[in-house]
């Protein structure tokens, strides 16, 4: 196995490098180099094995100027493990590729894109599901000449700032996640939603707390855009605290922000980081080509 360990820009290796990789905030995220994420298959298992580690401990992964097709986009995330199931997003895929979610604003027949502003709000991919997404890629074709970026957070440094006192109250609760809440911005699409669409994402129940299960860390479970209500608690008497809660979410110190240039790709961890993409790009000049924003979404079990 090779050890890959960050040391500010170098990384240290027990035989042949892999890949290097240096943490590009302070509280989350390392850009891997070094790599042909082209070439999936000529990436040894236990280099995967280091990127997988290393994404826990970091929460996302940057990979600049990869230029990858929806193929190798796939082949490369299908090496960490079965994709999730797509369910009510398949109609947001590329055609003929189910597996990928587009995330744009260009109008596709003088029709608005349903997507064009889902990241609105601080989400974790599909915890409205009971088995939610581990983890997603997501890569970068047209990126706005202005804005247009994604910004990440770190779960794990939100939870580990909390006092004691909250943390114990935190312990024992569960959260409904659902995007049927009214906190929830992305259902101004839900109209075009059929019953089968609308019955996959009515909702599930996680912890509010979460243990990764590689680094044993612990992280907070509750985002702005999915989370209604903690059970046993009335949606009033939920949101103040979340409301405290994704504040510290939201709050800088615990974000790393993304520019993105066409051709990059970024992996993440749904459990350790939570992520959005604010409207900071022309939004009412979207039809302008300099304005288009396309970008493509692979998503872990
Ligand atoms: O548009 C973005 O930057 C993020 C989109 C998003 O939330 C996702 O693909 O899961
Ligand atoms: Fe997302």
């Amino acid at each position: 196995m090779e050890a890959v360990k960050e040391a500010g820009t170098q990384a240290v290796h027990s035989g042949k490098p892999a890949f290097e990789s240096r943490p590009i905030s302070w509280r989350l995220g390392s850009e891997v180099m070094g790599l042909d994420l082209k070439r999936s298959e000529d990436i040894s298992d236990d280099t995967i094995a280091s990127l997988w580690r290393l994404l826990g401990e970091r929460g996302i992964l940057l990979f600049r100027c990869q230029g990858l097709n929806h193929d190798q986009h796939l082949a490369f995330t299908r090496r960490f493990g079965p994709l999730a199931e797509t369910g009510m997003t398949s109609r947001y895929a590329p055609p003929g590729y189910p597996d990928l979610f587009t995330v744009t604003n260009i109008k596709s027949n003088g029709a608005r894109s349903e997507t064009e502003n889902a990241a609105q709000q601080w989400h974790s991919d599909q915890s409205f599901l009971p088995v939610p997404a581990r983890a997603s890629m997501l890569r970068c074709e047209l990126a706005p000449q202005n804005g247009g970026d994604t910004m990440f957070s770190s779960t794990y440094a939100v939870y580990e700032s909390l006092s004691d006192g909250l943390k114990k109250t935190l312990a024992s609760l569960q959260a409904f996640h659902t995007l049927l809440n009214t906190r929830c911005l992305v259902m101004t699409n839900r109209k075009t939603m059929d019953d089968k669409e609308v019955a996959k994402v009515e909702g599930a129940t996680h912890p509010v707390v979460l243990v990764h299960p590689d680094t044993g860390r612990k992280c907070l479970y509750v985002s702005d855009q999915m989370v209604d209500h903690f059970e046993g608690w009335t949606v009033a008497e939920s949101k103040p605290l979340i409301d405290y809660l994704c504040r510290l979410i939201e709050h800088p110190a615990n974000t790393y922000r993304h520019r993105w240039e066409a051709g990059d790709a970024i992996m993440w961890d749904n459990r350790c980081t939570q992520h959005y993409a604010p409207l900071d790009y022309d939004f009412a000049g979207m039809d302008r080509p300099e304005n288009h924003r396309l970008m493509f979404r692979s998503t872990l079990a």
